[in-house]
């Protein structure tokens, strides 16, 4: 039965990208929400509309308590005071993703995960295209759930992240996956890992078909295991895996060779399981095999993840911009075969993070790092002898233009969010592609 929200008091938290879409689904329906936003002069304010009534710099508690459903942004934790309070009230508080899934019946496909989810989602995005699915993709990805209502779909991809899946309840997606869970995030979570990790799990608990990590030991988690269907990836006796040999890296099903991904255009050893999972995404879709094969074969890396940007005077130069946590820049350097120094440009705001499992990797590697930004001083202490720590990413980017010599990696896979100095990860990429351009114009 469809959800009427007539003579309900709505509330939306947040005037961003979620927020703006929130308010357009309600006025599409003859509803006026009001609107809060704890900013004063929020990026997206000239969107509202005249008629909507909002308040600005503080969560105004008058409007919370009166309110009967609240939609609030993912980026706003639900942990505030007040907003506990609310709750404990029984006054509803959702995401938009819970909204979205109460308006369609059209298949929807879930992807969650530390880290990968974009580039798993686009990868099944455009496998599902060429399989001849009219099909949109949204959510964590920048493009906000409820504005592909708008289209005529007949496959939804959604990437969500723990803050959306929060207040997500009832998300009846026919596949859902959680591609690896590492630490992230832990300034949002009081209770540290384990309720970050159970908030990414939440999204098997009312979808279909469950496809897991098999590293992850994560079939136990739920009393109702039974009546869904479960398929594996990750480790040798799941029904998915990545077999590794001296010569090939081939994607199995059930031990049967489906291809080899060094016949791909992917790069980092990381972007193998991702392409598996796409794999086991694509089965349990029936999309057609060749459709899979000759989508993921041409398929680079997205911009920002871990892609090459030139290699000259044998210096590679790489921008994984959006590594924001310390397993990417793991799986980062994992992924680099050189001989000669790796040049790694680390910093930002760490969310709290323990970087320290980096400590092993440093001390191993023939490697210089190179700290900035909110917490470099800190990252800096990791491994003192071999860090250096500058106020910026110029800043260390000069550095390095004076000591690297042929046979060198410069990766730019800082482990932190870039919103202390930059926009977002995009911005601090393109800064570092700049910079690389400037420096190697100089070689000649
Ligand atoms: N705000 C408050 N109080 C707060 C925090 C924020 O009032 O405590 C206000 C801000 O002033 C701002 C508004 O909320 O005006 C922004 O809301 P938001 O932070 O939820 O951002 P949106 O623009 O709505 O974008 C969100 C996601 N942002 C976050 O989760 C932080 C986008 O993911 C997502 O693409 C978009 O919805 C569409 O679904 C971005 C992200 O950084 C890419 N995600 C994190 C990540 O990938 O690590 C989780
Ligand atoms: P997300 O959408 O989850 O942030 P992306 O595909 O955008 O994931 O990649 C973000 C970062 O994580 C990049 O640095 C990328 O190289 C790295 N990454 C991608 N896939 C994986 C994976 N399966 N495991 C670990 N790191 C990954």
């Amino acid at each position: 039965m469809a959800y009427s929200y007539f003579g309900k008091k709505i509330l939306i938290l947040g005037i961003g990208l979620t927020g703006i879409s929130c308010i357009n689904f309600f006025l599409k329906k003859g509803i006026i929400p009001k609107v809060i936003d704890e900013s004063k002069s929020p990026v997206f304010l000239h969107k509202i509309p005249k008629n909507i009534q909002y308040h600005l710099g503080t969560l105004n508690h008058k409007w919370i308590l009166e309110s009967d459903l609240i939609i609030i942004s993912p980026g706003i934790s639900s942990f505030k005071p007040i907003l506990v309070h609310a709750r404990l009230l029984g006054i509803e508080i959702i995401s938009d993703i819970e909204l979205f899934s109460r308006e369609t019946i059209c298949p929807i496909i879930s992807i969650t995960g530390t880290n990968g989810k974009s580039t798993v989602a686009t990868m099944v995005k455009e496998i599902a295209k060429q399989s001849g699915y009219k099909v949109f993709l949204g959510g964590n990805i920048g493009f906000p759930v409820l504005r592909m209502l708008d289209e005529q779909a007949d496959l939804y991809i959604l990437e969500l992240s723990s803050f959306q899946l929060e207040h997500t309840f009832t998300l009846k997606s026919k596949i859902a996956v959680v591609l690896n869970v590492s630490e992230d995030h832990i300034n949002r979570y009081p209770q540290g890992f384990n309720q970050y990790k159970k908030t990414k799990l939440s999204i098997y608990k009312t979808a279909e078909i469950c496809i897991i990590n098999f590293k992850h030991k994560l079939k136990n988690i739920f009393d109702n295991k039974k009546s869904k269907k479960w398929i594996t990836f990750g480790t040798k006796k799941s029904d998915y895996q990545v077999y590794y040999s001296k010569k090939n890296f081939i994607l199995c099903h059930n031990n049967k060779k489906i291809f080899d991904v060094r016949q791909t255009l992917l790069c980092g050893h990381h972007n193998h399981e991702n392409a598996l999972v796409a794999l086991a995404i694509s089965d349990a879709m029936n999309f057609p095999r060749n459709c899979v094969i000759n989508t993921v074969k041409k398929f680079s890396n997205l911009p920002h993840r871990f892609q090459i940007i030139c290699r000259k005077k044998e210096i590679d130069w790489i921008n994984d911009s959006k590594s924001t946590n310390v397993n990417s820049t793991k799986v980062a350097l994992d992924s680099l075969q050189t001989s000669g120094t790796i040049r790694l440009l680390l910093g930002g705001d760490s969310k709290s993070a323990n970087f320290n499992i980096l400590k092993n990797y440093f001390k191993k590697l023939k490697i210089k790092i190179y700290c900035f930004g909110k917490d470099g001083k800190n990252l800096a202490k990791i491994c003192k002898t071999k860090s250096i720590y500058v106020e910026t990413l110029r800043q260390a980017m000069m550095l390095i233009a004076k000591q690297v010599v042929s046979g060198d990696t410069v990766l730019l896979s800082p482990g932190c969010s870039s919103l202390d100095q930059f926009s977002n990860f995009e911005e601090r990429g393109d800064l570092f592609i700049k910079i690389t351009k400037e420096i190697v114009s100089q070689y000649t």
